[in-house]
């Protein structure tokens, strides 16, 4: 944890007591531009912010989850991210990460809520149950809902990371046995950021997490809370097996040849034409592999409800974008040559090329070590 005296340190600074180099530090500010959705061109106003802005306090709050989504956080494939989470953002209270515990833990949250009011971050895993008084959930013998509503009095904003606080997730699925509902159903007076996914991939974590610290502003969001850089585009648009898609190419069962060949996974229930998200772009563990790649199809864990819209194993009976009329049996057809089809092919590439603007970060930060004098 962070001593007081520590916070007052920039972005910078922290990163150099690390015993990082300035070369590390522009690799990592030119990494975190591509992560933030900005362009290229945007590194020296980041590296300047960084290098100026104070570090700001967050505070961490587990309610009813899997904790899947702190699991995922601290899986960022950059080195730099875990001395981030520990230190360089200031996370000043997670009850699941924190060495202390306790009254220990709860002393610090209480102080640094304090010294931070109206500042702070307040990060919120996991639905908030309100069935029975929300006895469902209590930490400390204190409801969800309490401690909720005091931690988010302080905070400058709210990230709701998973999909459980920001909808209500799996728990809130049919019947909702604790009367489960996510943070914004609780707290009506404060900025909130969805950052939806079960769980949310760990650079659009981080990257939510450092646009706010280096901005000090919301990313530009949707009209459903959602930062658009990552949610602006349905994981079909980025989906590597789309060129099968469109040439009416589907894999008829798991694990067939044609699933291994890449054939679309549409006929065994894929939710990507109707799920936001940026796991085609983004890819886990290092941009390796994401359900779909995986031969798994999208169950659509960053929508609203998902898990109350399955069977996840049966086809969608429509496929949006494509005309009402539009199925699996037909899509090849309409696709192939058509106006659509170039915009299609577009769509993939950019997202390709997105991919490779990411991967490519870090080797263009040494470029810009060069060009950003100290
Ligand atoms: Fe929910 Fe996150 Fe799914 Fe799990 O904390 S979004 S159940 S991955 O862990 O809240
Ligand atoms: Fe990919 Fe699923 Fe779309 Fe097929 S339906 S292209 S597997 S996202
Ligand atoms: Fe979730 Fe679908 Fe991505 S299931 S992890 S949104 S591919």
């Amino acid at each position: 944890m962070s001593t007081s005296n520590e916070k007052q340190k920039t972005y910078y600074e922290s990163i150099i007591e690390k015993g990082y180099s300035r070369r590390d530090f522009i690799k990592f500010a030119t990494y975190m531009t591509a992560f933030m959705g900005l362009e290229s061109s945007m590194v020296g106003q980041v590296v300047k912010a960084m290098e100026t802005k104070k570090r700001i306090p967050v505070i961490w709050e587990h309610f009813q989850e899997c904790t899947g989504c702190t699991e995922s956080f601290i899986r960022s494939d950059h080195p730099l991210v875990a001395d981030l989470i520990f230190d360089t953002i200031s996370l000043d209270y997670t009850d699941t990460l924190m060495a202390a515990s306790g009254h220990n833990a709860e002393e610090a949250k209480q102080a640094s809520m304090k010294e931070n009011y109206g500042n702070y971050i307040l990060v919120v895993e996991g639905a908030i149950p309100t069935k029975d008084g929300g006895v469902y959930c209590a930490i400390a013998g204190r409801t969800a809902i309490e401690v909720l509503k005091e931690s988010a009095a302080g905070a400058a904003a709210i990230l709701t990371f998973g999909s459980c606080s920001a909808w209500g997730g799996i728990q809130a699925a049919y019947p909702n046995p604790t009367g489960s509902v996510p943070v914004d159903e609780i707290i009506k007076d404060k900025p909130i950021i969805r950052v939806p996914g079960c769980p949310p991939i760990a650079e659009v974590m981080t990257g939510v997490v450092m646009y706010y610290a280096t901005f000090g502003s919301l990313p530009e969001l949707d009209s459903m809370g959602r930062p658009k850089q990552f949610y602006g585009k349905r994981v079909h648009d980025s989906c590597y097996r789309r060129p099968n898609f469109d040439a009416g190419l589907f894999a008829e069962s798991f694990d067939s040849q044609e699933a291994k060949d890449g054939y679309c996974l549409y006929k065994l229930g894929c939710r990507g034409p109707v799920t936001y998200n940026a796991c085609g772009t983004m890819g886990w563990n290092n941009g390796v592999s994401y359900p779909i790649k995986s031969g798994y199809p999208c169950i659509g864990c960053s929508e609203n409800n998902f898990w109350d819209n399955s069977p996840f194993y049966e086809r969608l009976q429509n496929i949006p974008g494509m005309g009402i009329e539009a199925t699996a049996d037909t899509v090849g057809k309409i696709a192939i040559g058509a106006a659509i089809g170039a915009a299609v092919v577009h769509s993939v590439a950019t997202n390709f090329a997105k991919k490779k603007e990411i991967r490519e970060a870090e080797v263009s930060g040494e470029k810009n070590e060069k060009n950003i004098k100290a």
